[in-house]
């Protein structure tokens, strides 16, 4: 699966590497030393060899540090990047760490059947931040869960802390996911699933809820699972991320995300610090699992467990420091917002009113994309 899904990937997004403006430019600059070259052999027998040479060998350096120059100047964040590509290691400090522009308090709150969720983005002070509409800490035992309901127009992701659940659909897709695997489900134009503890005691996990854009969000339905020991993770200083999507430290998820999005569990050491690059224009937020850290800005107040961090839009990445006694773990998720119209009813997510009555009444009639869910019930 995992292998299949990296295929799909290398194949939806060329290597960044190949592609990036240094390599191009070192390229032409290549083709453009070969001609001289071609230009002074073919001119060998008509100007002085013995003067020629050396001169134009130094033409020919002098050319190649300027454009090394120019493209350091030019580009700083795209030389550190594909330097960090290359040999795996932490960017180093940013020029510009975004701030943090908004904290809130994830308090419980009952949901599904008798489960417990924490919830800060689609709670009232965070009502959504484009392109993320929920993001909630459950903490669920049995017999409590989500029994079946139905989804349109967004992903759910659902990451394990600790425990199993089960989730079936609609269409007989069934399995289970323990501590560190994810699934990520792209509902699109339906699904009808339950998500039920597997096991016994609390089972606590994050679930994201992604928006689709207007173009995306009547695809059909897919799954990318990735099993914990699948989770590409990389390691310095002090600081572990493991890679539900995007890249951190030269490492890349093969997670296909089609609203661009990355997403991060990092754990950070005492003492640790962390200089992660966030692309531009996207929205990003942090969400605390566990101990406590600085954020944004190294004078800034420590800020603890349940809380979610919502970053400002200008800067080039996110900064942590973890000033405390206790290793300091949270979640780091940026989006390349829609900017299109959301209106939400439940678990369906469209652009416009009429959308989501169509949607309510596709899965009440059995309709494009819900044709299964009349006569499906998920077995116990
Ligand atoms: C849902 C009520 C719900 N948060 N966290 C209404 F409870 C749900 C729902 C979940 C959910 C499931 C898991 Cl595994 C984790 C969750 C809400 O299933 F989708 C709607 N509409
Ligand atoms: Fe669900």
């Amino acid at each position: 699966m995992a292998q299949k899904v990296l295929a799909a990937t290398t194949r939806l997004r060329p290597s960044s590497s190949s592609s990036s403006p240094i390599y191009t430019a070192l390229a032409r600059l290549t083709k453009r030393n070969s001609s001289h070259r071609l230009l002074s052999s073919s001119s060998r027998n008509t100007t002085s060899k013995a003067k020629s040479k050396p001169i134009l060998l130094l033409l020919i350096l002098f050319l190649l540090v300027v454009a090394v120059v120019v493209t350091v100047l030019l580009f700083p964040a795209l030389a550190m990047s594909s330097s960090s590509a290359s040999s795996a290691v932490a960017a180093g400090p940013l020029e510009n760490p975004r701030a943090v522009v908004k904290k809130v308090l994830a308090e419980s709150q009952p949901e599904g059947q008798g489960a417990t969720v924490r919830r800060s983005i689609g709670r009232h002070e965070l009502r959504n931040l484009d392109p993320f509409l929920m993001l909630d800490e459950f903490s669920v035992s049995k017999p409590a869960g989500f029994p079946d309901h139905p989804h349109r127009g967004f992903e759910t992701v659902t990451y394990m802390l600790d425990g199993a659940f089960t989730h079936q659909d609609f269409s007989g897709h069934k399995g289970t996911i323990r501590t560190g695997d994810v699934q990520w489900m792209t509902a699109g134009r339906g699904i009808v699933h339950s998500e039920m503890p597997a096991s016994d005691g609390v089972q606590k996990g994050l679930q994201l809820w992604i928006n689709l854009s207007s173009k995306d969000k009547m695809i059909e339905p897919r799954y990318q699972e990735l099993q914990s020991k699948d989770i590409s993770r990389a390691e310095k200083d002090g600081v572990e991320v493991r890679i539900i999507a995007g890249e951190a430290f030269g490492v890349r998820s093969p997670v296909y995300t089609r609203t661009p999005t990355m997403y991060m569990d990092f754990t950070m050491q005492p003492g640790s610090q962390l200089h992660q690059p966030i692309p531009e224009g996207w929205n990003a937020f942090v969400y605390i699992i566990e101990g406590e850290g600085v954020f944004g800005s190294e004078k800034a107040a420590p800020a603890s467990a349940h809380h979610c961090l919502v970053l400002g839009a200008s800067g080039d990445g996110l900064s942590v420091w973890n000033k405390s006694g206790a290793p300091l773990r949270f979640a780091l998720a940026a989006g390349q917002p829609l900017k299109e119209p959301v209106v939400q009813q439940g678990p369906f997510v469209m652009n416009t009113r009429a959308e989501i009555q169509q949607a309510m009444e596709d899965y009440y009639y059995g309709k494009n994309g819900f044709e299964k869910a009349s006569q499906w019930s998920s077995s116990t």
